[in-house]
């Protein structure tokens, strides 16, 4: 049974929430409460000296950042290729939507949330608002171009984004009439169960919880 570190609020972890349900792995969820700064202790930091989470574990296998983790959960468990396609061409696509959560559009909510929850700011700067607008327009852009973010087929890199782009709602409102397609594609994956399943409860939370801080 693999180990997933994880909390419910954290958008990376809950993406590999969502892959946990969608390939049926079996896998102990073990909650880490980043307000009581238990990603700090010793122990963790003997898991992920980064001391980020989630963190995915295997055995004597540590896997310290949520991408890498879809990966290995797509490659040992999925049953259905397309998540996470085996033909390189394909398999670099959804890679570069992949870095593109990870690089771009998750430090843009990093850089929002991170502040309201450490350093208690009660306004988001603007220019931090305007970082995530024009996040979503690459995603309109990348919509109007194939269906989901890499391809035709949804991918684990959609499961990746998805996780990070409901968080970012939670900041700033999407546009439905200016971002169509980001609407139609947030409505898309709601309705899977399993994104359900993994997103669902721990978005609700986290909303409560930044609207509490910037109230
Ligand atoms: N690239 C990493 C980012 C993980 C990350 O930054 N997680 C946040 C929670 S959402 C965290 O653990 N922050 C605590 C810290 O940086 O000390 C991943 O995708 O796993």
């Amino acid at each position: 049974m693999v180990k997933l570190y994880k909390s419910d609020w954290s958008p990376p972890s809950r993406a590999c929430m969502v892959a946990c349900e969608l390939f049926n792995v079996p896998v102990e969820l073990i909650e880490v409460n980043i307000l009581e700064e238990e990603h700090l202790k010793p122990e963790f930091l003997k898991k992920n000296l980064l001391h980020t989470i989630p963190v995915l574990e295997d055995g004597s296998l540590v896997i310290h950042d949520s991408h890498a983790a879809l990966m290995y959960l797509a490659d040992v468990y999925g049953k259905q290729e397309s998540f996470y396609p085996k033909d390189t061409k394909q398999r670099a696509l959804v890679n570069q939507k992949l870095f593109f959560n990870s690089t771009i559009l998750f430090p843009r909510l990093r850089n929002i949330a991170f502040r309201l929850i450490t350093e208690g700011i009660k306004d988001i700067p603007q220019k931090n608002l305007d970082a995530v607008e024009e996040a979503y327009g690459f995603i309109e852009e990348f919509l109007s171009r194939t269906k989901y973010l890499a391809s035709d087929n949804i991918t684990i890199a959609d499961i990746a984004a998805y996780a990070t782009v409901t968080s970012l709602l939670i900041l700033l409102e999407l546009n439905a009439q200016k971002y169509p397609k980001t609407q139609a594609w947030l409505r898309d994956l709601e309705k899977r169960p399993y994104v359900q399943k993994g997103n669902a409860k721990g978005l609700e939370d986290m909303k409560h919880f930044i609207k509490s801080k910037l109230a």
